[in-house]
């Protein structure tokens, strides 16, 4: 799919752009806010997040922005162009005031989740792209606009993270080849790994000990996943921000179908990573639970307690892997 010419036009055209993600922001949602705002012909483009950052592994997007605006809810008042990238639903936008503060506005939707209802006035949803950001590149290229060394690693720290260092199904030639112009453009693959991939801090560190140390193994290997309650993750020194793909600890086991991580980030609520493997899609459990994503690669916030969730969930993944009723789930 080509990118759409009145995305081009209208990004174009914006005087006062501001650009949004997803609450609790990844790599790749930040990647492509950050990206964008430094690529947009408008000096004034800016992005809003309305809580700080407070994970260490954003950090370094930051740093790589140089500079580029944090907006105050004021700013987007004015704002004649709202872009919201990366987010699934409008339920998740990460603006204060919530959706209702910016449905009036010219929102355009750029985004690579199947389950997008193409919330925007104006959207651009490839369920195909690795990441946002690779999306992002793509209109960068086909707009013409500034992509320097910055902006380039910005987008390539995006897809590295959301194809899970270029391991995943998702990793396309397309895919490779956005990878490949971004590092001729600057990106710095070292600096970004590193950041990524061997940059823990001791209070993550602590966290994965306690995945590890909670991972079950159930439905005769089918299925493994972790825990992490409120208590746990405070206990580390950690913030829900810092539960980001501590997911992929049970996702490595050999020969499991399924990956869940159940994470209590507020009290009362549980946040479930889900991860399909050897073709086994998790986005149907994810939709029967009332959440989204991709294929193999979705989530739910469920309200409850750890005790109350964990079975409900593993009882119906273990239905939608047609597991005979014998199958020890607990
Ligand atoms: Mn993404």
């Amino acid at each position: 799919m080509s990118v759409p010419r009145e995305v081009i036009d209208t990004l174009a055209a914006a005087r006062l752009p501001v650009i949004a993600g997803h609450v609790t922001p990844d790599i790749d949602a930040l990647g492509a806010m950050l990206g964008l705002a430094r690529s947009l012909p408008s000096s004034e483009a800016a992005v809003v997040l309305p809580s700080p950052l407070e994970s260490q592994k954003l950090q370094f997007l930051k740093e790589l922005s140089n500079g580029v605006p944090i907006v105050a809810p004021e700013r987007m008042e004015l704002a004649d162009v709202v872009v919201v990238v990366d987010t699934a639903s409008t339920k998740r936008v990460n603006v204060s005031g919530h959706w209702e503060a910016i449905a009036q506005k010219l929102v355009v939707n750029i985004d690579h989740h199947t389950t997008n209802p193409d919330y925007g006035r104006i959207n651009w949803v490839e369920d195909n792209a690795s990441s946002t950001c690779e999306l992002i590149w793509k209109l960068i290229r086909a707009a013409g606009w500034n992509l320097d060394a910055a902006t380039a690693g910005l987008l390539y720290a995006g897809i590295y993270s959301d194809t899970a260092g270029f391991s995943l199904p998702s990793t396309t030639a397309d895919c490779l080849e956005a990878a490949a112009d971004l590092v001729r453009s600057g990106a710095d693959v070292d600096r970004i790994g590193c950041r990524i991939a061997r940059s823990q801090e001791r209070h993550e560190f602590d966290l994965i000990r306690k995945v590890y140390h909670n991972t079950h193994v159930v439905a005769e290997g089918r299925i493994a996943y972790s825990t992490l309650t409120y208590d746990e993750i405070a206990s580390c020194g950690c913030s829900p921000q810092d539960i980001d793909d501590q997911v992929s600890i049970p996702r490595s086991l050999s020969g499991i179908r399924v990956a869940m991580l159940f994470s209590e980030g507020e009290k009362g609520i549980i946040r479930i990573n889900l991860r399909g493997e050897s073709g086994t899609a998790v986005l149907p459990l994810a939709e029967k639970l009332g959440g989204g994503g991709h294929a193999y690669s979705a989530g739910v916030r469920i309200r409850g307690t750890m005790d109350e969730v964990v079975p409900r969930v593993l009882v119906e993944a273990g239905q939608m892997l047609g597991l005979r009723q014998e199958t020890a789930l607990f």
